[in-house]
C-alpha cells in the first residue's frame, strides 16, 4: 500500500495537517491548472492513497487565479490522439474522479475564476463546492469541437439537470454569482472561500470516519441503485455505522443530556 510520503507529485501539492486534513493544490497556475494526463495520474494516486492513510477530510484548491481551465487542450492537440487513445484518457479521468466521489473522505473544493470544462468535472467530483465571488462555471466543449469526457454527463447533469447542462454546452452560457448557487453548481458563495472550506472541513472531520465514509461513498452508490436496492443497502450500511463504537459515547452524552443540541445558532 502506497504511503502519502511515497507519492511522486509534480503538478499537485499535497500537505496534511496535524488533524489529518489534507490540502490538495493544483499547481500549474501558468497553464491555468489545465488538466494534462500527468495531473490526472497524480489525482488517481492521491485519492487512492488518502482514504487508506486515515485522512479525515481533504481540501481541493488551486494556485493562481483560476481553479481549472479543464482538459489540457495543448497536450491534446500535440498528442494527436486516436479515438482509442482518448477513450483511455477519459477512463483515467473517471478513475480519478470516482476515487474522489466514492472514496469515503469528505472533499471540499475551493473554487475561483474559471471552473470550466474538465475543471467543472473535477469540481463536481468533490462533495462540497465553495465558490469565491469571482468564480464562473462553463462547459465550453462544444465551442472547442469537443465533448465532455470526465463525467459531466453524470455529475454536472446530476447537479443542475440535463436541460441546463445542454443549454450550457449549446449556448456557451456561463453561470456565476448567486445564480450558480441557485442552479446547484456550488453550495456556498463567499468572499473567503478558503476560510469557509476549512471551516466545513474541520467540522466534517469531527464526525467519526465511518460515518463520513458512508456519507461520502454510500450516498453516491445508492443513487446508482434502484430504490428497492438502495433501501436495502442503506439498511446494511446503517446497521454497520449506527452500531459503531465511536457512536456510543455520543449517544451516551445525548441520553445523559450533555450533548450539544441541533439548533440554529444566534
Ligand atoms: C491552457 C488551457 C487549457 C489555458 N489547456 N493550456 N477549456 C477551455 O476551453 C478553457 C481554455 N482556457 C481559457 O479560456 C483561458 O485560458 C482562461 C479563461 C481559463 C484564462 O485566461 P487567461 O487570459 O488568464 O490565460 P491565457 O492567456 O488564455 O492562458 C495562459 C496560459 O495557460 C497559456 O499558455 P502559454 O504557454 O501560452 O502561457 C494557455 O495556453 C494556457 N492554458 N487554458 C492548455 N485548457 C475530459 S474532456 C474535457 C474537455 C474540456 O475540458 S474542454 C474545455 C477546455
Amino acid at each position: 500500500m502506497r504511503k502519502i510520503e511515497d507519492l511522486q507529485l509534480q503538478n499537485i501539492l499535497l500537505e496534511v495537517d496535524a488533524d489529518g486534513i489534507a490540502t490538495v493544490t493544483l499547481n500549474r497556475p501558468t497553464k491555468r491548472n489545465a488538466l494534462d494526463l500527468a495531473t490526472i495520474d497524480e489525482l488517481v494516486d492521491i485519492f487512492t492513497t488518502l482514504p487508506r492513510a486515515g485522512i479525515r477530510a481533504a481540501i481541493l484548491r488551486a494556485n493562481g487565479d483560476h481553479f481549472s481551465a479543464g482538459l489540457d487542450l495543448v497536450e491534446h492537440h500535440r498528442e494527436e490522439r486516436s479515438a482509442s487513445d482518448f477513450m483511455h484518457v477519459c477512463l483515467r479521468w473517471h478513475e480519478a474522479f470516482n476515487k474522489m466521489e466514492y472514496g469515503g473522505v469528505p472533499i471540499i473544493a475551493v473554487l475561483k475564476g474559471a471552473v470550466v470544462g474538465g475543471g467543472l468535472e473535477l469540481a463536481s467530483a468533490a462533495h462540497i463546492r465553495v465558490a469565491s465571488q469571482d468564480s464562473y462555471f462553463g462547459l465550453p466543449e462544444g465551442q472547442r469541437g469537443l465533448f465532455t469526457g470526465g463525467g459531466a454527463t453524470i455529475r454536472v447533469a446530476d447537479l443542475i439537470g440535463k436541460a441546463r447542462m445542454i443549454d450550457m454546452m449549446l449556448s456557451g452560457r456561463l453561470y456565476r454569482g448567486q445564480e450558480a448557487v441557485d442552479v446547484g453548481l456550488c453550495q456556498y458563495l463567499v468572499d473567503d472561500a478558503e476560510a469557509k472550506a476549512w471551516e466545513i472541513a474541520r467540522n466534517a472531520a469531527k464526525n467519526p470516519p465511518l460515518s463520513n465514509f458512508a456519507i461520502c461513498s454510500a450516498i453516491s452508490h445508492m443513487q446508482n441503485m434502484s430504490a428497492l436496492d438502495a433501501a436495502y443497502a442503506e439498511a446494511v450500511v446503517a446497521g454497520v455505522v449506527n452500531t459503531q463504537e465511536a457512536a456510543k459515547e455520543r449517544l451516551a452524552a445525548f441520553a445523559g443530556g450533555t450533548a450539544q443540541k441541533i439548533k440554529p445558532q444566534g
